[in-house]
């Protein structure tokens, strides 16, 4: 791990202008609680809160155009973009603490600017029960946050496609998803069409986590950048019920540690976005709680503890 920096930057997005249901502006709130920043210190990093992000209240209006709340949504990317990018130039390991996930366009954008400045491969980990590839014709909701991947891979409003400065802002060989069991009729074509990488929730059954993240992580070197993209969504409704878009059948407590010590290996973490945490939905902070554990293991906790750095 002592590729990592050792300074991690924390980045609240407190919206939920992209979901289907409020309280995920929460989140940010509810990983500091659940000592999200004295748990990255014990793991040997500083840790630099930089605090809220501020931007457009929910108006919960229905969709115009196939799109719920875009001006809304373009102004919190454009913020989100603006700090983490901020961030990268420091040489910050930045999280992104949302908020849901539509905020991916503005994290992502400013990693694949990034990485464009300094000449890094980009590889993302897409950890969701959800694809995110709709476009504004087949959403079946208009939930940005049901958007992101598309955007990012150049399908969506102009605003969130050229965010990155170049269109469109990542390949889509660049992406490999995990933990997906929800996809629309519409957006399944599209991610065929795309040849995203999807390690759906069968495939985690049929070949198990290990192998899956082995491969998951194959072709990386030291000239990587790899972003997480955290979709709390990602865990099974049993130990993360603090999210608006629960899925049966996800990714278990142990498989989901094994996923993070394995990403953590690589030594290539950086940056991260946890993402639509719903306190409201949530028991006791539970879900918050089982982020951050995961949080903690992505950042090098193990049982035979090595000491960071
Ligand atoms: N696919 C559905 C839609 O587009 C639900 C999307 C839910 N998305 C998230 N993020 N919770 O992954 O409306
Ligand atoms: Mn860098
Ligand atoms: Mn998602
Ligand atoms: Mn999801």
């Amino acid at each position: 791990l002592s590729a990592l920096p050792k300074i991690v930057s924390l980045v609240g997005a407190p919206t939920d202008v992209g979901a289907g249901a409020r309280g995920a502006s929460m989140g940010p709130e509810a990983l500091r609680v659940a000592g999200l920043e004295r748990r990255l210190r014990a793991r040997g990093f500083q840790v630099l809160d930089r605090g809220n992000l501020s931007g457009p209240a929910n108006p919960w209006q229905p969709p115009q155009q196939g799109y719920r709340h875009l001006p809304e949504v373009i102004a919190w990317n454009q913020a989100v973009h603006d700090a983490i990018y901020a961030e990268l130039r420091e040489e910050r390991l930045p999280i992104l603490l949302g908020g849901d996930h539509c905020l991916g366009v503005g994290s992502i954008s400013a990693v694949a600017r990034h990485c464009r400045d300094t000449g890094k491969q980009l590889r993302i980990i897409w950890l969701d029960a959800h694809a995110d590839f709709n476009t504004s014709e087949l959403t079946p909701s208009g939930n940005i946050h049901g958007m992101p991947v598309a955007c990012l891979c150049g399908a969506g409003p102009r605003e969130l496609v050229e965010m990155a400065g170049q269109v469109p802002a990542i390949q889509a060989a660049a992406i490999r998803q995990i933990g997906i069991r929800s996809v629309d009729e519409g957006e399944r074509v599209r991610v065929h069409e795309a040849g995203l990488e999807v390690m759906d929730m069968r495939y985690l059954d049929e070949v198990g986590m290990r192998v899956a993240m082995q491969q998951a992580l194959a072709g990386l070197d030291e000239n990587t950048h790899l972003h997480v993209s955290f979709d709390v969504d990602f865990l099974d409704p049993e130990i993360a019920p603090g999210v608006g878009t629960t899925v049966p059948g996800g990714v278990s407590y142990r498989e989901a540690q094994l996923c993070m010590e394995m990403i953590a290996d690589t030594g290539l973490l950086g940056s991260l976005d946890i993402v639509e945490l719903n306190p409201a939905l949530d028991v006791r902070n539970r879900t918050a709680k089982v982020a951050v554990e995961l949080t903690e293991s992505l950042f090098g906790k193990s049982t035979l503890m090595r000491a960071a750095g």
